[in-house]
């Protein structure tokens, strides 16, 4: 394994060298948004279509799924395109990587990307791993991953024209989807598992402009029912089934390979599965352009009472059975029927990764490890990827000299209640130096 991956890193690195050479050089250029590169002329049609992942009919229009009920896939003409990016480390955003998004017009950005990528040695020390990374994606706008698709989404709902974006969400989806349309200026609709969203989620879409609708049932269902409102009254659809939203999470591979080259593993939660759908088209491309040798084992770890896909994996099926009621503590996650499934399992498959379940004790162990040891706060979603990590390396399927990359996909600051019930309330004493000495 060793020698393996120091060959695999040696190949990636002059890959890497090379690459320098074949970039056409561009000057930066920096618009009031911040966004690099915006109004280069190259770019200002990228060649694709979108493909269906099923039978493979590709279309020129804008559509979410195909004729056949098949997801759909933006499929660029990667030979064609002239990349404007070095992938020197610097200046990561979204929109570094313009040049393989597929918009036409000025994006409507709040400047998303550009997480950090924390090395997290305590934890290495803890797992006895060499090399693991953790990637914030809760110091995103909203305080998610979510605004990556958002920025592309919500752009592209203006460049067809669109007048209102609807979604429905376990709630950063929602966060992220008002914050996108009042920069834009699109009314937002929302649909809502009534009582099952942490309460910063509901407070941003709420404060953001959006309509939301509570609805009594769960996530499966209200995403069942924003479908069908969406095609009626003509909203654009935000959730990871509109595949332009995907093309933004996508960034996340490519920032982490500008970082640091090519990990071994990048370990993630998945609820609808579009996230470890997307990075894997990311290395994908990557790997097509000749950027990367490689891909990561791409690793999923779901909640033990939301998880349609790490039984799918454990009996070798290339589609889920739907789970009824899903549930966890970890509400950003609690889907029964991700609609991004069959992707997700091919990325799996096909870069030899793995899938887990975790206890709603080990995340709140993660969450409360990450944030009180590395200084790293995420919600309990996003903590999955760690407890995930853990338990995987104590099965011995991640091996000890791995280099591992785990997205941490929302922040801290989402899902207060959960943080007090597991914490409990800070104490209250008199206001005197003696009483606050006595309980220190
Ligand atoms: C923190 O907001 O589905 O597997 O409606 O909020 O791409 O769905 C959120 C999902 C992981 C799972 N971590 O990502 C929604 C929603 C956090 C999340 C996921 C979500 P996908």
């Amino acid at each position: 394994m060793a020698v393996r991956i120091c060959c695999r890193f040696l190949v990636s690195g002059l890959l890497f060298r090379n690459y320098h050479f074949k970039v056409r050089c561009t000057t930066t250029i920096c618009n009031v948004d911040g966004v690099q590169n915006i109004n280069s002329s190259s770019n200002a049609f990228v060649m694709y279509s979108l493909r269906c992942i099923e039978c493979g009919r590709e279309y020129d229009e804008s559509r979410y799924t195909c004729e056949c009920g098949g997801l759909l896939e933006v499929q660029f003409e990667l030979e064609k395109i002239e990349l404007n990016f070095k992938l020197d480390g610097t200046n990561l955003s979204v929109w570094k990587y313009r040049s393989l998004l597929p918009v036409r017009i000025k994006p409507v950005t709040l400047r998303e990307g550009g997480t950090p990528l924390y090395r997290v040695r305590r934890l290495e020390e803890e797992l006895g791993v060499k090399e693991i990374y953790v990637k914030h994606e809760g110091l995103n706008p909203s305080g998610s991953f979510k605004d990556r698709g958002m920025t592309v989404g919500v752009t592209k709902a203006l460049e067809l024209k669109k007048k209102a974006v609807a979604c429905a969400s376990t709630g950063n989806t929602a966060a992220s989807m008002a914050m996108y349309a009042a920069k834009a200026g699109l009314k937002a609709y929302i649909l809502l598992p009534a009582g099952k969203v942490a309460l910063g989620k509901v407070a941003q879409a709420l404060m953001h402009g959006a309509k939301v609708i509570g609805i009594k049932g769960n996530f499966d269902t209200a995403l069942k029912l924003v479908r069908e409102v969406s095609k009626i009254e003509n909203f654009y659809l935000l959730n990871s089934v509109n595949p332009f939203r995907l093309e933004g999470q996508k960034t996340i591979a490519y920032e982490i390979v500008d970082e640091i080259g090519l990990p071994d593993r990048v370990v993630l939660p998945i609820g609808n599965a579009g996230n470890i759908s997307a990075i894997y088209k990311g290395f994908k491309e990557f790997r097509e352009l000749g950027l990367i040798d490689d891909i990561p084992m791409m690793t999923g770890i779901q909640a033990e009472g939301a998880s349609p896909i790490y039984n799918a994996f454990v009996n070798h099926k290339n589609d889920i059975e739907p789970i009824k009621n899903p549930e966890t503590i970890a509400t950003a996650i609690r889907i029964g029927n991700p609609v991004n499934a069959k992707k997700a399992l091919r990325a799996i498959y096909d870069s030899n990764g793995y899938v887990e379940i975790v206890s709603d004790d080990e995340i709140i162990e993660a969450q409360r490890f990450l944030a009180s040891k590395e200084g790293i706060g995420v919600e309990p979603a996003s903590a999955a990827s760690i407890a995930g990590l853990r338990k995987l390396v104590e099965k011995g399927v991640v091996e000890r000299d791995e280099r591992v990359v785990c997205i941490v996909t929302g922040n801290l600051l989402k899902d207060p209640e959960t943080v007090i019930n597991v914490c409990g309330k800070p104490i209250e004493v008199d206001a005197s130096i003696e009483v606050i000495r006595s309980v220190l």
